[in-house]
């Protein structure tokens, strides 16, 4: 690509490598490495150029490699800027293939910042405790010494290795969908750190102590999994093939705590906000955005709609997923300063509603048992405690409870699909008197006191009978039985 004469934004030469990327998926190099590109030029400081790594599978690593780390991001949807191509990526490795130069990387000392998109699984963390599984065994056999594969593995060892060597402090930035993700990555860290042998986890655990920060951040773009027919598009539209290419909405967001611990890019050039009240943000985003997201994931899966455009055009489902919003989970937040929750959630589902995006139904309806509970189930609560009926959220929640009940074990895209099947009954006995007991019952997901709330379970049941009645009628589902 880079010699095809197409502009390339960045003087490659000049880059240094300052950030370690864990997690080197569609959305980092829409949304991580645009804001980085950005910051850089704006700032003129280059060096903050990216070290991406791949966490499960080296695709992208590979279609990056002949290509200099060049890639385009297309935009679609109103509003969208001619395509781009994007220089900030310096190296991209493999990290199932290339632990120890993960490790490496992380513990080299041009590196002050590690940022991680690695979606909510990848922490491998109990929801309920917020602490490290140590029963994983991933995270067993990285603790026996094996070269790292986990994300907190591979991190805690590159650490121990700036420790080590005395390369110097460095912030971990986690990116990912998850309340006080800056927090809960500095807690896993820990935990990793404490289960090492000793004296090895004293040293390690005084040096982070004084040499880290993990600053909480709120990360906002749709960025869909690239199909064939995308990269066509944008090969036409570039004149040249680019294999890893990514199309994203034109929004982008991005807010961020301001603790770091070796200097960071000025991303606030780039339109990110530093805010003290990152937490806020958070929910915000996770309880209107990503609930909705995943309410009409599910109910359009159940009504055949294979994207989120498609779903949130049923005017059934869109009232439902407002009244979700402005009923339940707006009145069970605290928005942060500057931010109108009307306004918001109308944004949402205008950016929802963006026929160009192709955002199908069954990615972001994938790995529920990790997105339920912080997206939905919080919102139950907080509706219940307040002394109001949680009939939206609970909506949303029966959805996925059919979705898990009617995906055969080996088509569930989740990590816990054996462990949500095993506690399911047998698939010709499920009905809602089955199937919301059951999984009421997962404790993965559902805490003991909700799964008792017998308000909550009458509610599932009425919700789960309606959708599955309907699974045969389009047309019933999407008038949600009204
Ligand atoms: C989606 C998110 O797949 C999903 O679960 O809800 O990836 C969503 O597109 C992003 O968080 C938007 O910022």
């Amino acid at each position: 690509m880079a010699s095809t004469g197409h502009k390339v934004a960045l003087q490659r030469d000049q880059l240094q490598p300052g950030i370690v990327h864990l997690g080197l998926g569609a959305f980092a190099r829409a949304h991580t490495a645009v804001f980085t590109e950005d910051a850089m030029l704006a700032a003129n400081d280059p060096q903050w150029g990216i070290v991406g790594v791949t966490q499960r599978s080296d695709t992208v690593a590979r279609q990056l490699a002949p290509q200099d780390g060049l890639f385009t991001v297309a935009e679609r949807g109103e509003g969208a800027a001619p395509a781009r191509i994007v220089s900030s990526i310096v190296e991209a490795i493999s990290g199932r293939d290339n632990p120890e130069l993960v490790v490496d990387r992380i513990g080299a000392a041009a590196t002050k910042i590690v940022t991680l998109t690695i979606t909510e699984k990848g922490y491998r963390f109990d929801a309920r405790t917020r602490t490290l599984d140590l029963d994983d065994p991933e995270i067993q056999a990285d603790l026996a010494g094996r070269p790292p594969r986990t994300a907190v593995g591979q991190i805690t060892r590159g650490l121990q290795q700036r420790a080590r060597t005395g390369a110097g402090p460095i912030t971990v930035v986690s990116c990912d969908n998850l309340p006080g993700n800056g927090e809960l990555t500095g807690t896993l860290v820990r935990n990793f750190a404490e289960a090492l042998p000793a004296p090895e986890n004293e040293n390690l655990l005084v040096w982070l102590d004084a040499n880290t920060a993990f600053p909480s951040t709120m990360v906002d773009r749709m960025v869909p999994a690239t199909t064939d027919g995308d990269l066509a598009a944008v090969g036409h539209e570039l004149g040249l093939r680019d294999d890893a290419a990514v199309v994203a909405e034109p929004f982008r967001q991005w807010v961020i705590e301001d603790t770091f611990a070796a200097g960071r890019p000025r991303w606030e050039d780039a339109g990110a906000l530093f805010s003290t009240d990152v937490a806020a943000w958070e929910s915000a985003k996770l309880r209107l955005l990503n609930a909705s997201h995943s309410m009409l994931a599910y109910l359009g899966l159940a009504a055949g709609k294979e994207t989120i455009a498609d779903a949130v055009g049923v005017d059934a489902f869109r009232k439902a997923v407002r009244r979700m919003m402005l009923e339940e989970a707006l009145p069970s937040i605290t928005l942060p300063d500057g931010l109108d929750g009307g306004q918001y959630c109308d944004e949402v589902l205008r950016r929802f509603a963006n026929p160009a995006l192709g955002h199908t139904t069954a990615k972001v309806g994938s790995d529920g048992s990790q997105k339920v509970g912080l997206r939905l189930l919080t919102t139950v609560r907080g509706t219940l405690d307040a002394g109001r009926v949680p009939k939206w959220a609970a909506l949303a929640v029966a959805a996925w409870m059919h979705h898990v009940a009617t995906t055969p074990e080996a088509d569930l895209n989740d990590p816990l699909a054996k462990e949500l099947h095993a506690a399911l009954p047998a698939s010709e006995s499920r009905t809602a008197d089955t199937v919301v007991p059951a999984l009421l019952g997962f404790r993965p997901v559902v805490e003991p006191a909700l799964a008792g709330d017998e308000e909550f379970r009458d509610l599932l049941l009425h919700w789960y009978r309606i959708i599955d009645n309907n699974k045969a009628s389009n047309n019933g589902l999407e008038s949600l039985g009204n």
